[in-house]
């Protein structure tokens, strides 16, 4: 899964290489990569595909992108392994000229899910405070959290298009 997010990130970082032509149009292309970007994390995280994403699914997704941005290996994310993650949101957000924004926001997704306020997300907060989020994505209450609830409501996808975006 981690190796298809990080090849659509280099996907979709492509079209920067032309963007200063007509920044207009460009610009709103890099807005539809960016929710392009959200919309196939949902795929790849719904597992069985059958377009909800369980919270089993959130869970093991959750795990796999903390062993991917846990650049050292010490069990323990900080912001700077988190900002790295390489999902082609800061190349947007540069672009943009929303670096403040983005940080801002990824600052406040690492507090929100740093529940021990360590300055640092184990396995268990990572997991537990997305499989959490997941929970609240449930917009029609039906228990579980379908892929336009991702989309939409779910934490991590709301950040990022108002880093971005809003
Ligand atoms: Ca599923
Ligand atoms: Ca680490
Ligand atoms: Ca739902």
């Amino acid at each position: 899964m981690i190796r298809r997010i990080l090849s659509f990130a280099i996907l979709a970082a492509l079209p920067m290489q032309a963007a200063a032509a007509s920044p207009g149009i460009e610009a709103w292309r890099l807005v539809d990569a960016s929710q392009a970007i959200i919309e196939d994390m949902g795929h790849q995280i719904d597992a069985d595909h059958d377009g909800m994403i369980s919270a089993d699914e959130m869970d093991r997704a959750a795990r796999e992108v903390f062993a991917a941005i846990d650049t050292d290996l010490d069990g323990v994310l900080t912001r700077g392994e988190l900002f790295g993650w390489k999902v082609g949101m800061a190349e947007i957000a540069a672009f943009r000229g929303r670096e403040q924004a983005y940080a801002a926001t990824m600052n406040l997704v690492f507090d929100l899910l740093d529940r021990d306020g360590s300055n640092g997300l184990d396995a268990e907060e990572h997991a537990g405070g997305l499989v959490a989020a997941r929970a609240m994505a449930d917009r029609d209450g039906d228990g579980t959290m379908s892929l336009a609830e991702f989309r939409d409501a779910f934490l991590v996808s709301t950040a990022f298009r108002r880093a971005l975006v809003e």
